[in-house]
């Protein structure tokens, strides 16, 4: 949980430990941020009743936004937003079968009416990003940071010495 905040606002949800280095890139994120989070491994298939206590009680905890990881038949991020009105970003899991692409479109496909936004496979950074971007619509310190991080992005690429030739200033 980032030091700032005691209160978890980002919920992130993997189908399997075997998905945490993945998902952990997210909350790293989302720590530099400075926005608290808490992460679970609930497998959708496999521990059902539990996922959804958990879902249940997060918006009373203090979740503002679901990020859920899962690999192969991804049905995590789709059972999350069937059972919340709070955005649910889904993170396809690479998968040695084939290489993620079941992943993504399992999650990428999920029928009207409930919405997941689905990033690259593998894309653990851009879900807490996304998920910041949505937190900071209402909290403009956090905007701040965000910005921050962005221009701090940018100027790494303008200083990287490949682009010299390339800077305004000469
Ligand atoms: C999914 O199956 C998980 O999200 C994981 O990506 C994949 C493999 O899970 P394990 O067999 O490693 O538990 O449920």
């Amino acid at each position: 949980m980032a030091e700032h905040e005691t209160t978890a606002r980002v919920g992130i949800v993997c189908g399997s430990r075997s998905d945490l280095p993945v998902m952990e890139k997210a909350a790293e994120l989302l720590g530099k941020l400075e926005v608290a989070c808490e992460i679970h491994a609930i497998s959708a298939h496999r521990a059902p009743d539990l996922l959804s206590r958990f879902v249940d009680g997060a918006e009373a905890s203090g979740i503002r936004v679901f990020i859920a990881g899962a690999g192969g038949a991804a049905h995590l991020a789709g059972v999350i937003a069937a059972k919340t009105i709070l955005p649910v970003i889904g993170v396809p899991i690479a998968t040695q079968v084939a290489g993620g692409l079941d992943s993504l479109l399992s999650i990428v496909q999920m029928p009207k009416g409930i919405p997941v936004a689905t990033v690259a496979v593998g894309g653990a950074e851009n879900a807490a990003l996304l998920a910041v971007e949505i937190l900071a619509l209402s909290d403009p310190a956090l905007r701040g940071r965000l910005q921050a991080y962005r221009h701090g992005m940018t100027r790494s690429i303008e200083d990287d010495e490949s682009n010299a030739g390339l800077r305004r200033d000469h």
